[in-house]
């Protein structure tokens, strides 16, 4: 299986949770090493940017304002099959369909406050991880 990095956010609601350090733990237990991290405070125009794959739907602005509602933890994870792993440990988009055990189950408040964000697939991945970091930014682990 082949080493992939993948664009990890910790949320509003986990920030303000102050359980930083026990979602990491989850991704280092899984195997994920964590080769880039910044705590930053978005602007409505970052989220608006990030998100606009979401533009048309009818949470969008709710959830621009949510991402710009306190600070997060921009993050990128590498390890194999990363971008997979990453999805499985944070659960379903809705914690009450989450399954038992992962982050969003654990943590996220509601479908929109749900602690996490992972990338999706390898060109999102490639894209998002691009959006926050520089390659300076990124981190050899080996
Ligand atoms: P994902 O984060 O699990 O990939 P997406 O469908 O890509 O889920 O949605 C992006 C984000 O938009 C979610 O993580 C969540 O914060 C928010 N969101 C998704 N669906 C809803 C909804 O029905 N109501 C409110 N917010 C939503
Ligand atoms: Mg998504």
């Amino acid at each position: 299986m082949a080493i992939e990095r993948t664009f990890s956010i910790i949320k509003p609601d986990a920030v303000a949770k102050n359980v930083i350090g026990q979602i990491v733990a989850r991704f280092e237990q899984a195997g994920l090493r964590v080769v880039a991290s910044r705590m930053i405070q978005m602007s409505r125009e970052q989220a608006g940017q990030f998100y606009a794959v979401h533009k048309e739907r009818p949470f969008y602005n709710d959830l621009c304002a949510y991402m710009c509602s306190g600070p997060v933890v921009v993050q990128v994870l590498e390890g194999e099959n990363a971008i997979a792993k990453n999805r499985d440990i944070m659960g379903a988009t809705d914690p009450k369909k989450a399954a038992k055990g992962t982050i969003r189950a654990d943590f996220a408040e509601s479908i929109e406050a749900n602690s996490v964000h992972g990338s999706d697939a390898p060109d999102t991945a490639k894209l998002e991880i691009a959006f926050f970091f520089s390659g300076s930014d990124l981190c050899s682990r080996k």
